[in-house]
């Protein structure tokens, strides 16, 4: 399908504020600490499972969680039929992210983001396929009701596209889309498949790409249908390994990283046009655009670019990784606390996406507490102050919160749930609400809601308490 020309002067427009940088969000690949320590409160523990928010100013750069894996919890409800709300690795680590409303200029939120999991979501709630490894999807609600999932694409059609059998589990382990480029990928095991060109033993550090010719839009402007054995590997193993060389980075250690090993994050790099044509399967040749990536090898969380055969992207506040001969990568340059001043974070960078940030998030202390004791949760208010709702959750085995839109926000978290319950006002920034004891056994999900700087109404990520 063919896109309207307001559309599309919308993604030049968005593309050229692009070229400065821009907002990122990402994941960890293990537990990781905030550089600003988050006022003390747990939202400075990022977990694999967490999406942090990098803001392009100031500089240095300070990430901050920005939808915390209890915000996953509640959307998803008990997906697994456990009877308990609290699943620490729901999803496992999120191993992709990509965002669409980047090229339209629109705010991006927990409903609006697309993930791919390293561990499939339980079926419970969301009914068979559910969120699997091999999908790029999101927890939404529709006219079913909460706890559903939403597909950017499925696995069957990226099987389709690599000849594999539909019912092959595969593992995205990283992707970034464009409209007008197509869809580039990454998966986290190496299998062998028969793309466009042949039979090939796809390594996990290959980036391949299912080009607009060779996929249907849907009317959501999701990826529907694919052409069987189109997808086209844009770059080998062995070319990612040479552009991770070409860089000069160090990995936490302080040594010069020799290798990728695994491609394990992509996104559009939009500063440098790119040159790179391959032919492809469906008659159409395929542009493949500089692109941002990470791999397994990039300890302390360097970003690279494939620009120029391999460098180090700079962003707005400076390199993304450090050159060899001048120390360990950090983590600092992604708003991450390293251990000690010579020893960086021991994760690379397991996701990236374009996003414009907006942080509001709320999360429980201890997320199942005794009857008779006081719920305790943090916040980061973007606003003066928060005020804090409670509502009473559903209980018993696949048990969802139902939620509804949270109409009069714009950045913020979209929905809040029924029926809230006034319970306090606690200060802006860093701050934690707690409760009065909670006299019986009961599932609780707090939210907070305030006016932000800009004068506007908007709601916090929501968060789950289970008192027993
Ligand atoms: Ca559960
Ligand atoms: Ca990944
Ligand atoms: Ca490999």
């Amino acid at each position: 399908m063919r896109l309207p020309l307001s559309t599309l002067l919308s993604l030049a427009t968005g593309s050229a504020l692009l070229a400065q940088g821009g907002d990122l969000i990402y994941t960890t690949s293990t537990v990781e600490q905030t550089l600003t320590g988050s006022g003390g409160t747990v939202l400075q523990t990022i977990h694999p499972n967490d999406i942090v928010g990098l803001p392009v100013f100031p500089c240095p750069r300070l990430a901050e969680k920005w939808l915390p894996r209890n915000a996953f919890m509640t959307m998803a409800g008990d997906e697994d039929g456990d009877n308990a709300y609290w699943e620490p690795s729901l999803l496992g680590r999120i191993n992709a992210l990509l965002t669409t409303q980047t090229f339209t200029g629109m705010p991006n939120n927990g409903r609006k983001v697309w993930y791919s999991p390293s561990i499939s979501m339980g079926t419970t709630v969301s009914g068979a396929p559910s969120l699997r490894t091999g999908d790029i999807g999101r927890i939404v609600r529709t006219g079913a009701g909460d706890g559903k999932v939403e597909y950017f694409i499925r696995q069957e059609a990226i099987n389709n596209a690599l000849g594999l059998p539909l019912t092959t589990t595969i593992n995205v382990d990283a992707a970034a889309f464009g409209p007008n480029q197509g869809l580039f990928l990454s998966l986290a095991d190496d299998i062998v498949c028969n793309p466009c060109g042949g039979p090939v033993l796809l390594r996990d550090g290959d980036v391949f790409c299912l080009p607009p010719s060779a996929y249907a839009l849907t009317a959501m402007l999701t990826i529907g249908a694919t052409a069987a054995n189109s997808a086209v590997v844009v770059y080998t193993e062995a070319q990612m390994d040479a552009f991770v060389a070409n860089a000069q980075v160090t990995n936490r250690f302080g040594a010069c990283v020799p290798a990728a090993i695994d491609t394990t994050a992509l996104e559009i790099d939009f500063s440098i046009a790119a040159s790179l044509v391959l032919p492809g399967c469906t008659g159409t040749p395929v542009f493949v655009p500089t692109l941002l990536f990470t791999t397994e090898s990039l300890t302390g969380g360097a970003i690279l670019t494939t620009a120029g055969g391999g460098q180090i992207y700079t962003a707005s506040c400076g390199p993304m990784g450090t050159n060899c001969g001048s120390g360990p990568t950090l983590g600092q340059q992604i708003g991450l606390r390293p251990p000690m001043a010579t020893l960086g974070i021991p994760s690379f960078v397991n996701a990236l996406a374009w996003s414009r940030v907006f942080t509001y998030t709320a999360e429980s202390q201890v997320a199942q507490i005794p009857m008779g004791t006081p719920a305790r949760i943090d916040f980061n208010t973007p606003g003066l102050n928060t005020w804090v709702f409670l509502t009473f959750a559903p209980t018993g085995p696949g048990a969802v919160a139902p939620s509804t839109a949270f109409t009069w926000g714009m950045l913020g978290h979209p929905d809040y749930y029924l029926t809230p319950n006034f319970m306090g006002v606690i200060p802006g920034g860093f701050a934690t609400y707690v409760s009065p004891p909670i006299p019986f056994v009961c599932d609780l999900v707090f939210q907070g809601v305030t006016i932000s700087s800009a004068g506007l109404i908007e709601a916090s990520t929501p968060t789950m308490i289970e008192v027993f």
